[in-house]
C-alpha cells in the first residue's frame, strides 16, 4: 500500500542558532544549514525542521515572535531563505518551519497594539482578564515558574502568558485572529516549506470559564483547563482545510501533556487534523513525581511501558508517533539514558536503534548523529535558556544550595541540547569564528562531524544505515509492535511483526552483560533468520536464548 511520504521520511531537526555561524556573529545562520546540505543528503535525513527563524526579540530565542513575516537579522534574509529552501529541493530535501501560534511576542504589533486600551481593535487577539481579591485573575502557574497572568497598569487588567511574561498567549477564540494565522501559514507554503511543526498547538483552547485550578491534576499549575481544550479539534480541523488540505505538506504537532486519545483525534487521517504528533510521556521518566526540577535516575520500567502504550494506542487508534528522544528543550539522550563517557558510541547506537526499529517517523536533532553529549556547564553564567535561568532563581528563591541547583540544571537544563554543533577540531568546533552565543561543550576535539565522517564504525553511519533500512524494509514502518521481555529490568525488547515476517529488537540499557530467553514470546522460528542490524557482533543461532553485551542491540530479522 502506498504510504504518505511522511510516513518512511526521517527528519533532521535544526536550531540554526547553534547549527552553523557563516558571518562571525556567533550564532548559527540560514547560509550555514545552506553550507551543511550535503552533509545531511549524506546522512540520508529526507526533511529538515528548522526552529523559529522569524523575527524576534530572543528572549525565548526565536519562540516569541514579533514578524511572522520578517526573518530574524542575524539569521539572514528572505532571500537567505529562498535560497534555502531551493538548495534544499534540489537535493530532494524537504524543509518544514515552526510555526508558534499559541503565543506571540509582547512585542508584536498586535499586542502593542491591544495593551494601548480596552477599546482598541486588536484587545481581543490576546487573553485579558479583571484581577481577583487585589491578584491574578486564576492561580494557573507559567511553565517557566511563577504565575501565568501579567498585570498591566495602563488598562488595570492582567494578560494570560502560559511561557515567559513576553510571550502573551493569542485568543483562539476570536476568528480574526485564526484568519491571520492561516492567512501567514499560506504565505509560508507559497514560498515553498513542505509542512509545518505546530508549537504547543493543543495549548490554544482555554476553558472559557476561566477557574482556578484545585491542584487535583499535577502540581495544579492549570494545565488541565487549556491542555488539548474544549474547541482544539475544531481548529486543527479548520486549519487543516484552510491551510494543509490537498497540498501533499507534512504536519506534526508538539502535545504538551496530552493523551493517547486526543493524539489519535489529532492524527487519525479521517479526521482532518494534522498527520503525526509529539508526546513527552517518555521523556518524564526521571521526573520523580512529575518534578522536572531534581536529580533523578531515570526509569527503565517505566520508559519501557510508555513507548509500549504509545505504540499500540497510536496503531489501534489509526493514528501517527513522531519518534525522538531529543530536541533544542530536552537533554542530550546519550547522557541521559546512556553513557556519555566509557560508552558513548555503543550506548549511542543502542538508542538510535530502540527509537528508529519502532512505528511512526523518526526525527534526528542536530548532533545526535555523531553523538554530541551534554556539556556539564558549572557556572550559572554559563547558562542562556530563560526557562533555566527562571528555575535557578525559584530554586535560589527555595533554599536550595548552590551545587545542588547547578547539579539539577546540569542534568535538565534545556541548554544542554543548545551547545553549538561540533563541526570539527577547530577553534569553537568550527561553528562560528567569533564568540559563541553560548559556550561550546568541551571534548568536541574528539566529538565532532569531521571525526565521525572519517570513521566507517562511528555512530553517524549507523544511523544512516538505520535511515536506509527505513527505506527497504516495509516492516519498519508498517509492522505491528509487541513489547516483549517486559519484566525484564535491563533489556527493552519488542518484536515488529506481519504475517509474513518479524523483527525481534534487543536493546541492553546498561553497562553490563545481561542474558535472555525469547522462548514463551511467540518468535516465528521455522523462518529463515538474519541480522538486520547491531552495534555489536551478533549471531543467527543465539535468537531464542543468548547474552548482550554492554548497552548492545540486536534486530534479528525472521522472514
Ligand atoms: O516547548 C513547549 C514546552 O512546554 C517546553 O518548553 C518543555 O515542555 C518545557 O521546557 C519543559 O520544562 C515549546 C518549544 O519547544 C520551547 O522551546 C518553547 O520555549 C515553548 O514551546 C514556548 O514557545
Amino acid at each position: 500500500m502506498q504510504q504518505p511520504w511522511w510516513k518512511t521520511s526521517v527528519v533532521y531537526q535544526i536550531y540554526p542558532r547553534s547549527f552553523n555561524d557563516t558571518t562571525g556573529s556567533g550564532k548559527g545562520d540560514i547560509q550555514g544549514v545552506i553550507e551543511k546540505l550535503d552533509y545531511l543528503k549524506k546522512l540520508g535525513v529526507d526533511v529538515l525542521w528548522l526552529t523559529p527563524i522569524y523575527d524576534s526579540p530572543q528572549n525565548d530565542n526565536g519562540y516569541d515572535i514579533s514578524d511572522y513575516y520578517q526573518i530574524f537579522e542575524e539569521y539572514g534574509t528572505m532571500a537567505d531563505v529562498d535560497c534555502l529552501l531551493e538548495e534544499a529541493h534540489a537535493r530532494d530535501l524537504k524543509v518544514i518551519f515552526d510555526i508558534v501560534v499559541n503565543h506571540t511576542s509582547t512585542e508584536h504589533r498586535w499586542f502593542v497594539e491591544s495593551k494601548k486600551s480596552t477599546d482598541n481593535p486588536y484587545r481581543d487577539f490576546y487573553i485579558w482578564k479583571d484581577g481577583v481579591n487585589g491578584g491574578p485573575p486564576t492561580n494557573w502557574q507559567s511553565k517557566f515558574g511563577g504565575s501565568a497572568w501579567q498585570y498591566e497598569q495602563t488598562t488595570d487588567q492582567y494578560y494570560l502568558h502560559l511561557f515567559d511574561v513576553t510571550q502573551a498567549d493569542l485568543n483562539w477564540e476570536n476568528s480574526e485572529v485564526r484568519e491571520h494565522v492561516y492567512k501567514m501559514m499560506n504565505f509560508w507554503i507559497d514560498k515553498g516549506v513542505d509542512g509545518f511543526r505546530l508549537d504547543v498547538i493543543n495549548l490554544i483552547s482555554k476553558d472559557q470559564d476561566f477557574p482556578n485550578d484545585d491542584g487535583s491534576v499535577a502540581p495544579g499549575d492549570g494545565r488541565k483547563f487549556y491542555t488539548d481544550g474544549p474547541n482544539v479539534h475544531q481548529y486543527m480541523n479548520e486549519m487543516h482545510n484552510r491551510v494543509f488540505k490537498d497540498k501533499h505538506l507534512m504536519t506534526v504537532g508538539e502535545m504538551s501533556s496530552t493523551s493517547i486519545d486526543a493524539c489519535i483525534k489529532y492524527t487519525n487521517p479521517a479526521r482532518d487534523e494534522l498527520d503525526m504528533t509529539f508526546s513527552f510521556h517518555h521523556l518524564k521518566v526521571d521526573y520523580p513525581n512529575g518534578e522536572k526540577w531534581t536529580r533523578a535516575p531515570f526509569d527503565l520500567g517505566a520508559l519501557k511501558a510508555i513507548l509500549s502504550e504509545w505504540q499500540v494506542g497510536m496503531q489501534r487508534g489509526g493514528g501517527w508517533n513522531a519518534l525522538f528522544w531529543c530536541n533544542h528543550d530536552q537533554p542530550r539522550v546519550v547522557s541521559r539514558f546512556g553513557d556519555d563517557e566509557r560508552y558513548r558510541e555503543t550506548s549511542a547506537k543502542m538508542l538510535a536503534t530502540a527509537m528508529h526499529m519502532m512505528q511512526g517517523t523518526p526525527y534526528i536533532y542536530q548532533g545526535e548523529e555523531f553523538g554530541m553529549t551534554n556539556p556539564n556547564f558549572h557556572s550559572i553564567e554559563q547558562y542562556r535558556d530563560v526557562e533555566s535561568l527562571n528555575i535557578y532563581q525559584i530554586l535560589q528563591e527555595k533554599g536550595v544550595a548552590e551545587d545542588e541547583i547547578l547539579a539539577i540544571l546540569q542534568q535538565k537544563s534545556r541548554d544542554n541540547s543548545r551547545t553549538p554543533v561540533q563541526w570539527n577540531s577547530e577553534k569553537h568546533a568550527g561553528f562560528t569564528t567569533g564568540e559563541p552565543w553560548i559556550q561550546v561543550a568541551d571534548h568536541y576535539q574528539t566529538i565532532n562531524a569531521e571525526a565521525a565522517v572519517n570513521d566507517s564504525e562511528s555512530i553517524f553511519y549507523y544511523y544512516q544505515k538505520l535511515i536506509q533500512l527505513r527505506k527497504t524494509e516495509p516492516i519498519i514502518t508498517s509492522g505491528d509492535y509487541r513489547l516483549i521481555l517486559a519484566d525484564d529490568s535491563d533489556i527493552f525488547a519488542y518484536v515488529r511483526e506481519t504475517e509474513a515476517e518479524q523483527l525481534v529488537v534487543l536493546n541492553n540499557f546498561y553497562p553490563k552483560e545481561v542474558s535472555y530467553d525469547l522462548t514463551d514470546e511467540k518468535i516465528q522460528t521455522g523462518k529463515a533468520v538474519s541480522v538486520l542490524i547491531t552495534n555489536d557482533a551478533a549471531d543467527e543461532k543465539h535468537l531464542l536464548q543468548g547474552t548482550l553485551k554492554p548497552y548492545q542491540s540486536v534486530v534479528y530479522h525472521l522472514k
